[in-house]
């Protein structure tokens, strides 16, 4: 904090000035000047935690779906352990800089009947009326699966299906409704979450740690997953296939690329007829993304939307509210502690070519 000392004039300096007293007298002050904020924008919530923000707009207002972080007696280690959350609240705002409400508690694992722990990353979905909440969430045997909960309200609260979605593993699901009234789910994440222990959708682990399972450097990074949901939204319609993400010359995108290959935190939103998948890449901590002519893909990268935020994770969502773009994202201003996060909002510009203006979160 700088401080400045500074004379403050009171009337009876202006009178002796004027030669008009002869008992002079100047006050002096420290006035605190505030410092600026190393950080482009201020946490949207700091009554809780909250991470992970999925924001949609429903009925006109903003709709926020994010992971709530807890305090955990778990010891920190490379599979997440220490994101131990166990609920989830919505929140919502009616524009931009807003006031931000809190729902209230919106789901429980308590409540639903085959999670054990974990309720990481979650997204929603509207259709005719009825609101969807797809949470990722570890099951009895420690396995991440995803669920999917119903609402008649965009807050909640959700009630849980009593099975996870069929055929579903791995984590950081996200749902994208396309403009034909199509939804598609995009999901996976590796190291804490599992991917890399599945081939072909089946589980085939090679070990427990967070690297067992994954590619060689010079093998194609692993993908992530994507499917089209089941009319009444609660299954996948088909089998998962990847989401290719792919460089310049059409070629996958590398293991040891770490700088652009997939990690977690996928997201979709289309723009000017294009579909944008935007996904972190975990330890080299961007928010990257790759365009594509449809919801399958192939997707060719195309650079960094968010830079590394303050805190190991790095996860978004990227929303239109009256004709402007916004990214929700998180980062530790709070508590400088990697699993006690807090959300927050800027604006996301499109050039003219469609490339996505580079955000800085951090200033210099
Ligand atoms: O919040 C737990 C996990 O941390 C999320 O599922 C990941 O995307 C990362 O943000």
């Amino acid at each position: 904090m700088k401080k400045h000392f500074v004379k403050t004039f009171t009337t009876a300096t202006v009178i002796s000035f004027l030669g008009l007293s002869c008992s002079p007298k100047t006050e002096e002050k420290v006035v605190v000047a505030p410092e600026p904020s190393k950080y482009l924008n201020a946490p949207l919530v700091t009554e809780i935690f909250t991470a992970d923000p999925s924001a949609h707009v429903f009925d006109g207002k903003i709709y926020i779906y994010p992971s709530h972080d807890v305090e955990s007696e778990v010891v920190e280690d490379d599979m997440g352990a220490h994101f131990n959350m166990m609920d989830y609240h919505v929140f919502s705002m009616d524009k931009p800089g807003g006031q931000i409400t809190d729902h209230g508690k919106a789901l429980d694992v308590a409540d639903v009947p085959w999670a054990k722990r974990q309720m990481w990353a979650p997204d929603a979905a509207e259709k005719d009326g009825k609101y969807y909440l797809y949470f990722p969430a570890k099951d009895k045997d420690d396995i991440f699966r995803i669920g999917v909960a119903v609402a008649d309200n965009p807050a909640g609260p959700f009630k849980a299906e009593p099975e996870a979605i069929k055929g579903s593993y791995s984590m950081d699901p996200t749902v994208f409704k396309d403009e034909d009234g199509s939804y598609y789910l995009y999901f996976g994440g590796i190291w804490g979450g599992q991917l890399q222990q599945y081939r072909d959708n089946k589980y085939k682990p090679v070990g427990k740690g967070p690297t067992d399972g994954i590619p060689a450097k010079n093998e194609p990074s692993l993908m992530p997953k994507m499917a089209k949901l089941s009319s009444d939204m609660l299954q996948m319609a088909e089998a998962p296939k990847d989401v290719n993400i792919l460089d310049s010359l059409g070629n996958p995108i590398l293991a040891g690329d770490s700088v652009r290959r997939f990690f977690e935190a996928a997201w979709m939103h289309k723009y000017n007829g294009k579909y944008y998948f935007s996904y972190s890449t975990g330890d080299t901590h961007n928010i990257a993304y790759a365009i594509g002519d449809n919801p399958y893909g192939p997707f060719t990268y195309q650079g960094v939307v968010l830079n590394p935020v303050q805190g190991w994770t790095n996860h978004h969502s990227i929303v239109e509210f009256e004709g402007k773009w916004y990214i929700f994202y998180h980062d530790t201003e709070l508590t400088n502690k990697t699993h006690l996060r807090n959300i927050k909002m800027t604006e996301l510009v499109h050039n003219e070519d469609g490339t996505i203006q580079t955000i800085e979160p951090l200033r210099k």
